[in-house]
């Protein structure tokens, strides 16, 4: 059973049922142009997480591990955006405006795309969601069931929004959740440090948090084809 150094304390889980999540490493949140910006975000506190989460991924496919990735857009015609949602912050340009990488938000759009440098491989699930939780309104759990997923390696943007959320959600749905630290991170480098305390205090009520190095040296111990096939996503 493979083991890490964790908080608040270690963490273990089965080559068999692990994936690593990746949220919402789009074009929009992290480049200059897009939403994050339309609101007066500083998207240059995101810049760190983006390398740590590439080397997590290379990692996991070399071990032949899951990857899943998220990415928060909507529908072309706007049919699944809460009004409420579109018009908060009132922001400079809202969700479904066109904007430098076309429209903002919009699944399909190149502002809504990911980042290269966190970029699933063609084999790879990819969720489209509407909201903040991964699960709302879209088939992460039938998926994570079917594979029999239980532990959630996570990272991406925003710590505090998606990420937290997701997290909190997973943990009410039974998953042993592993945010990686320095693959996450928030425009508020203080909503950061709070939320990555918050989630381990009272025993880990949401789960844990871990550094990246504790995941990368268990996994260049791997050889690929070591672990199960059974969790690949190939199609
Ligand atoms: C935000 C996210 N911050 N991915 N979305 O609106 O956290």
């Amino acid at each position: 059973m493979p083991i890490i150094d964790a908080k608040p304390f270690h963490y273990d889980f089965s080559f068999d049922h692990v994936a690593l999540v990746c949220i919402d490493m789009q074009r929009d949140f992290c480049q200059p142009g897009g939403f994050a910006e339309s609101l007066g975000d500083n998207i240059k506190n995101l810049q760190p997480c983006i390398p740590v989460i590439g080397k997590l991924q290379e990692a996991f496919r070399k071990a032949e591990l899951p990857i899943i990735h998220t990415k928060e857009c909507h529908k072309p015609d706007l049919s699944d955006l809460p009004t409420a949602k579109r018009n908060r912050g009132n922001p400079k340009l809202k969700i479904g405006d066109k904007g430098p990488m076309g429209r903002i938000l919009i699944d399909g759009e190149p502002g809504s795309d990911f980042i290269p440098e966190c970029a699933p491989a063609q084999w790879e699930l990819v969720i489209s969601k509407p909201g903040k939780d991964t699960f709302y309104n879209t088939e992460f759990d039938d998926y994570m069931k079917l594979r029999k997923i239980t532990h959630l390696v996570i990272t991406g943007v925003t710590t505090e929004v998606c990420v937290q959320t997701t997290m909190r959600c997973a943990n009410d749905r039974g998953y042993d959740c592993v945010l990686v630290e320095d693959g996450t991170d928030s425009y508020f480098p203080e909503f950061k440090a709070m939320t990555l305390k918050a989630l381990v205090a009272q025993g880990g009520i949401v789960g844990w948090t871990c550094k990246s190095d504790a995941l990368l040296e268990l996994l260049a111990k791997e050889q690929p084809g070591q672990v199960s096939s059974a969790t690949s996503f190939a199609a």
